[in-house]
């Protein structure tokens, strides 16, 4: 398939595409997807300049004008969710099912917000003075910096810039590199729905992108997803020159299973957090803690279903777990698998990479039974299709576990039970807490966003993205 060659997009044009790196296809690393430059200091002074230029006039057009842009974006990206969730897939790694369902959900991010632009969310209140009237306002930012990870490359952008874009900010996105064609796709998509010059821009290349949008004094704010050593970074950068910072990190979302539960419905439930993916999701479920009356049974079916699912090709038919993304993510998933049989772990399914007729960073879906919750696989995000078990003597134990650790994103229970179900909403240590369900696998039009070391700021998405994206101005009113 034919090699991209991207540029940056800047003021409305696409520029610099001198080829200096390249994405590749991780299921047959032979292929290169898109070549494009490695972006600095320069190109984001001029996009932020840009940047700045175009927003006054965003934010003070009609919000038709902003709800028509990313309405005709949303449209777009539906009709074409075919052709870019197959990129996404070829570049990304996750299979044209996922791929063109993550496409998919950005046009719905798009199509929300496109609603949202129409509803700006002011009081107004009678003063506690006789004779004055009081009245909040919701106001843009200004330019805000947006850095994008690989898991999501399509949606991710779209829920954070739609929000943005929406509320009268201008952007600037700093993606991920493996994953710049399919930035470069969304970008394409906003600029023929007619987004006028400046007020999205992206720029291509490596970490010291993301750091000098960070450090720019004209970026308000800056939202980020990603890991937790670079979030702080950019926290303490952006702190440092009092700009916004939003953070979302990693999770190890535990997922509880209950004596209780519909043995087929937690195998099912537990296989889809924990493999569907890659298992490259800060949602992804990958501890999972089963009580003891029903561990053994459910630690074997688990492996059952790890061992047949199809691991292949993004694109090939059938295929049901795709490659890691990258060299170095395959490198850290097998390593996890002796870290954790080294610390006493059995490995009850796969653990092995995969040779198949492309080469690509294929890996067996992995079941890592009897672990301790202090073991390393249980406190560091692995961010593949590595899944442990630990076995709780009852519902009491499995909730401390499940509590145990720095993260707190999401964090599911499997059960009927509806005290215990109850129990576990109520004390459960995460942002997003699932019942019958895998952490994994949200909606785009409520809040998102975990707790501890998961999460920092305020939170994504739905109607929560309203107070990330604008300030409140409060006016007095007197006669
Ligand atoms: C989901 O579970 O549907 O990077 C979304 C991630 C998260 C998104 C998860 N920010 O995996």
């Amino acid at each position: 398939m034919d090699t991209q060659i991207l540029g940056h997009y800047i003021g409305g044009e696409w520029t610099g595409a001198d080829g200096a790196l390249e994405s590749r296809n991780p299921s047959d690393t032979d292929e290169v997807v898109a070549r494009f430059p490695d972006g600095g200091e320069a190109e984001v002074a001029h996009a932020v300049a840009a940047a700045k230029d175009a927003q006054p006039g965003w934010a003070n057009a009609s919000p038709e004008v902003r709800s028509d842009v990313l309405r005709k974006a949303g449209e777009a990206l539906f009709a074409r969710s075919g052709e870019i969730g197959e990129l996404l897939a070829r570049e990304e790694g996750k299979t044209r099912a996922e791929g063109v369902g993550e496409t998919l959900r950005a046009a719905r991010i798009l199509l929300y917000f496109a609603g949202e632009a129409l509803r700006r969310h002011g009081q107004t209140l009678e003063s506690t003075r006789p004779g004055l009237d009081v009245a909040t306002y919701r106001e843009a930012l200004g330019v805000v910096g947006l850095i994008t990870p690989w898991n999501f490359p399509i949606a991710i952008p779209a829920w954070k810039a739609a929000p943005a874009l929406a509320f009268g900010n201008t952007v600037v996105l700093k993606p991920a590199n493996i994953t710049s064609a399919v930035a470069a796709a969304l970008t394409q998509v906003l600029h023929d729905a007619g987004m006028p010059p400046g007020v999205f821009n992206l720029v291509l290349g490596r970490g010291r992108v993301g750091q000098a949008i960070v450090d720019h004094k004209d970026v308000a704010a800056i939202s980020f997803t990603g890991s937790q050593g670079v979030g702080s970074q950019v926290a303490n950068s952006a702190v440092a020159r009092q700009a916004r910072v939003q953070l979302e990190m990693g999770g190890k979302n535990p997922l509880v299973v209950l004596a209780d539960a519909d043995l087929d419905k937690a195998v099912a439930i537990a296989a889809d957090g924990g493999f569907f993916q890659t298992g490259q999701r800060c949602t992804a479920s990958s501890r999972v803690i089963v009580e003891d009356a029903i561990h053994d049974k459910f630690v074997a079916a688990l492996a059952e279903r790890a061992k047949g699912l199809k691991v292949g090709p993004a694109l090939a038919e059938g295929t049901q777990v795709g490659p890691a993304s990258s060299e170095s993510q395959f490198e850290q998933n097998m390593s996890y698998v002796g870290i954790a049989t080294g610390e006493g772990g059995r490995l009850a399914a796969g653990g092995d990479k995969l040779s198949l007729d492309t080469p690509g960073y294929f890996m067996q879906p992995t079941v890592i039974a009897d672990t301790d919750p202090s073991m390393r696989i249980n406190c560091e995000e692995v961010f593949g299709p590595v899944v442990s078990t630990v076995r709780a003597k009852d519902y009491a134990e499995a909730l401390k576990f499940a509590n145990r650790g720095e993260f707190g994103l999401s964090a599911g229970i499997v059960s009927n039970n509806a005290k215990l179900i109850r129990d576990f909403r109520k004390n459960v240590r995460a942002g997003m807490v699932m019942v019958n369900l895998p952490t994994a696998g949200v909606d785009y039009h409520v809040p998102f966003g975990g707790t501890r070391g998961s999460s920092y700021g305020p939170r994504e998405q739905g109607f929560a993205a309203v107070e990330f994206y604008t300030q409140i101005k409060t006016v007095y009113t007197g006669d």
